[in-house]
């Protein structure tokens, strides 16, 4: 949450300098022709240069057309979109598209089942859309101002994309049938859609960004966080779920000869716990590899300096060569989020290596915020001072970015140590009747469920996207014996995490959405300029699979399948790879950010597939806790089950 300057690349590749003397190099053509030019006559020179002139106005509209695509800006799915700037571009489609049918029957279906109060994307969008064009014009302007890279719309190619009903796909092919429903016998399509996207990403990364941690798809190149294959590592698990086995071994093979901790990087501690530990420990589990273990316990190990604070709670930042943790520059705080969602990756790294200081070290975090004054109705503020160890910047309390992952982790340490921690079940049952208390309201006109925040003693309605973690973990919790209501819960913030996409011009949520709460509203979702990016996050997917898995209501998804086909339509680059956008509201221009982030391989696609598949023993509830980076470890067996104290029982 507090990244260490990116670096980004772009590689260059400079042509050979040919030698001086006489050739038909482009220069010697070039003096040859200025030479000509000085000896015309000045009346032939001008007469030239006005005969080009014209020629260049009376070709002008032909080409801005051809590089623009459509000039009115109205984008015509059947069209192909073109680049602006051609270079850093997809390729544009060769191939004819089918042409679009009347009214394509996602959008009926999608009208049928929701409550019937609530309009769909479309209808929305009509509604609008006197905010979209105010805002479109705003946008362009930021744009201009941040120097965007100038980018069209959608970056669909039909030969690569796994595109659905919304688009006029036929509907023999589609997984989608007439009733709205996913049929079993389609399962094997819907798998193989997540399968294809996951390859598509693949692609981009193995060509542009190998053993880099982040691809730029759209400038086909990379940007590195710690330098250390974030992507590769973070995509392990996902790989050999899906059953890619090729692609597994080309990047087991980079992890066993490229793959070193012992440089001098600094790291963060959540991110490289939750991606690199976590990713490496649930490969482990996964294959039985000892490579990944010897990995894990590596990196694990090189981690631990954090710890070395006064308050024995850890600093954000460490480097893993030199051995030293500092906190970032311009504070001595951590994030209550951060400190508090490294557990089951380090709790798990003990109980392998038989190495309790591992465990110890994070218990002693989780037994002092316990305790800690501070908290309003086992809600956390979202910062803590790593000299005292008290919370500090209190009044803000959310269930979004910075606190986020405390709340989940307290269910699901529970879980993995086999139910035995009363202490943290009391934390998180406590913390779900704060929410109920203190951050949950209802939207206007239609009653969407949400949860908001509070900023010193005022209750904002900013519900971030990574709030949509929720549905999953209090269904998670109902599942393994928590109050029925939890999950009764967990269905209402559902739907309102799945309106978040739905309501949107792209069909994909915005980070922050404010809902509108007063009497009169016409709609109940609001977007600020700033808040209109997506960043091909996993939280409303995530929550969708526990969802399906634990109600088997195919509605779930239905719901996940529209977003599968709309990152395809407005995030999808064709030369490899999806990118994050800067305007949901604005599907003729949605703004590339040039980045894939590693989370997407990790998370959003993984859980798409564990959605769409119906076995239950892929990744069974019942034996395995997702990490907060969607990496799954073991649940304990009853000969490892620990007290409060952190002592094994
Ligand atoms: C991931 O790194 C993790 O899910 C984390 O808990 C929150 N942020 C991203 C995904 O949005």
């Amino acid at each position: 949450m507090h990244p260490p300057s990116r670096q980004d690349y772009i590689s260059i590749s400079l042509a050979g300098q040919g030698g001086g003397s006489y050739n038909n190099s482009t220069q010697w053509r070039r003096q040859s022709c200025w030479r000509k030019w000085k000896q015309l006559s000045r009346l032939q020179r001008s007469l030239i240069l006005i005969l080009l002139f014209i020629c260049g106005i009376a070709s002008y509209p032909a080409v801005t057309e051809h590089l623009r695509g459509h000039s009115d800006g109205v984008q015509d799915s059947n069209s192909v979109l073109m680049p602006i700037i051609p270079y850093m571009l997809p390729e544009p489609v060769k191939q004819a598209q089918p042409p679009l049918p009347e009214q394509t029957s996602q959008r009926k279906l999608s009208n049928k089942r929701r409550p019937p109060v609530l309009q769909n994307r479309l209808q929305k969008q009509a509604n609008a859309s006197d905010t979209v064009i105010e805002d479109k014009a705003a946008d362009s302007k930021k744009e201009e101002e941040e120097g965007d890279i100038s980018w069209r719309g959608a970056v669909i190619n039909t030969d690569q994309a796994t595109e659905g009903t919304r688009d006029g796909d036929n509907m023999e092919n589609s997984p989608v049938n007439q009733t709205g429903k996913l049929p079993n016998k389609s399962e094997a399509r819907l798998l193989e859609a997540v399968q294809e996207a996951f390859l598509h990403s693949w692609k981009g990364y193995k060509d542009f960004a190998w053993g880099h941690d982040e691809l730029r798809p759209l400038s086909k190149s990379y940007s590195e966080w710690f330098g250390l294959g974030l992507t590769l590592i973070d995509a392990l698990d996902t790989m050999w779920i899906l059953g890619l086995k090729k692609e597994f071994e080309e990047a087991k093979s980079w992890v066993a000869t490229e793959l070193t901790f012992n440089k001098s990087v600094d790291v963060n501690l959540f991110e490289s716990t939750i991606r690199i530990l976590g990713g490496l420990l649930s490969t482990y589990h996964l294959t039985g590899d000892i490579l990944f273990l010897d990995k894990a316990k590596d990196i694990g190990s090189r981690l631990m300096p954090a710890f070395n604070t006064p308050s024995k709670i850890p600093y954000s930042d460490v480097n893993i060569g030199k051995g030293t943790a500092h906190p970032p520059r311009w504070t001595s705080d951590s994030t209550v989020a951060e400190v508090t969602s490294i557990q089951l990756e380090f709790r798990e790294l003990s109980r392998l290596t038989q190495e309790p200081h591992y465990q110890a070290a994070v218990a002693e975090v989780m037994k002092q915020v316990h305790k800690l004054d501070g908290k309003l109705d086992g809600l956390v503020p979202m910062f803590i001072n790593t000299n005292n160890g008290q919370f500090t910047h209190q009044g803000i309390y959310t269930l979004g970015a910075r606190a986020d992952s405390y709340y989940e982790y307290l269910l699901k340490q529970w879980i993995q140590g086999g139910k035995t921690e009363n202490q943290l079940l009391e934390d998180y049952l406590q913390a779900i009747e704060g929410v109920k208390k203190n951050l949950l309201q209802k939207s206007s006109p239609n009653g969407l469920t949400f949860v908001g925040e509070i900023a010193h003693g005022q209750f904002s309605p900013k519900m971030d996207h990574l709030v949509c973690f929720l549905p999953g973990t209090l269904a998670l919790g109902a599942h393994n014996g928590l109050p029925a209501d939890h999950m009764d819960l967990a269905k209402q913030l559902m739907e309102t995490c799945y309106q978040m996409y739905i309501q949107m011009e792209t069909g994909l949520s915005p980070e922050i959405v404010h809902f509108n709460m007063h009497q009169g509203s016409t709609r109940d979702i609001d977007v600020k300029l700033a808040d209109r990016h997506n960043l091909l996050r996993p939280e409303t997917v995530e929550s969708l699979f526990y969802l399906y898995r634990f109600t088997k209501d195919h509605k779930y998804q239905d719901w996940g399948w529209e977003i599968l086909q709309n990152f395809n339509k407005y995030t999808k680059v064709s030369s490899g790879g999806y990118t994050s956008i800067n305007n949901v509201r604005d599907p003729d221009y949605p703004s590339p950010r040039d980045k894939m982030e590693s989370f997407f391989l990790g998370e959003t696609l993984k859980y798409m597939y564990l959605l769409f598949s119906d076995d239950p023993n892929l990744i069974s509830l019942d034996q395995y806790v997702f990490n907060t980076e969607a990496h799954p470890l073991p649940i304990w067996p009853s000969t490892h089950r620990l007290t409060d104290t952190g002592i094994q029982m």
